[in-house]
């Protein structure tokens, strides 16, 4: 990565904030390649690797996979990518995945897109959303919230306070929330 100096916006915001559903809306209107580190953790754990069965007993504890295994899942998809600009959703979850990822890396991200939504709106799209994932229920899913509070949080505020946070309200229906999301890309995106 020392060669290729991609751009990078993180996207980030509790479980079931719509991450995903706004990455997808962002990789057609802006031309950016889209690495959810939790789909990226998934394929990991579909694939049959040698950590698959840690990495599954952790997303089903709702808890953080060591940012080692994250981190390189990240940089060999930016490395195999032929594009430049992407959208890291779901990654940084904590300090230590946002110091290594930057030490490792050598790479700053641009902005951070924030989507704020309350927990019982999550909840609600979460239980509903029946793609068999093993987090998806009601016991992880308080846990996945509990860490989002006690880990996640702090790396927004971090990047808050170096006024690189751009915050939405992503209770909103999808278009709305990606009005909302387009007004903070015009202008950065030439
Ligand atoms: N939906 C979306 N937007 C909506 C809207 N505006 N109005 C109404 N409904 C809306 O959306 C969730 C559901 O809501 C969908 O059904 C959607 O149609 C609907 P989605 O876009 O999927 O939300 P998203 O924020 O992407 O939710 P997700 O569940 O993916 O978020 P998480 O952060 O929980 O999941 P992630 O895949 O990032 O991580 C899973 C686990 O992997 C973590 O808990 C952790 O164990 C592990 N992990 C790490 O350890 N390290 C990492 O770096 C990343 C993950
Ligand atoms: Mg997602």
């Amino acid at each position: 990565l020392s060669v290729k100096k991609p751009k990078v916006v993180f996207v980030l915001g509790g479980p079931g904030s719509g991450k995903g559903t706004q990455c997808a809306n962002i990789v057609e209107h802006f031309g950016y390649t889209h690495l959810s580190a939790g789909d990226l953790l998934r394929a990991e754990i579909s694939s049959g690797s040698e950590n698959g069965t840690m990495i599954q007993n952790m997303i089903s504890e709702g808890v953080i996979v060591p940012p080692e295994v994250t981190i390189k899942l990240l940089e060999k998809a930016i490395m195999e990518s032929e594009n430049d600009k992407f959208l890291i959703d779901g990654f940084p979850r904590n300090e230590e995945n946002r110091a290594m990822f930057e030490s490792v890396t050598g790479i700053v991200p641009e902005f951070v897109l924030f989507f704020d939504c309350s927990e019982e709106e999550m909840e609600r799209r979460l239980l509903s959303r029946n793609q068999g994932r093993v987090d998806d229920n009601i016991d992880t899913i308080r846990k996945r919230f509990k860490v989002f509070v006690e880990s996640s949080l702090f790396v927004i505020n971090y990047y808050n306070s170096k006024g690189r946070v751009r915050k939405i309200d992503a209770a909103k229906p999808v278009a709305e929330v990606f009005e909302a999301v387009k007004a903070v890309f015009t202008p950065v995106d030439d």
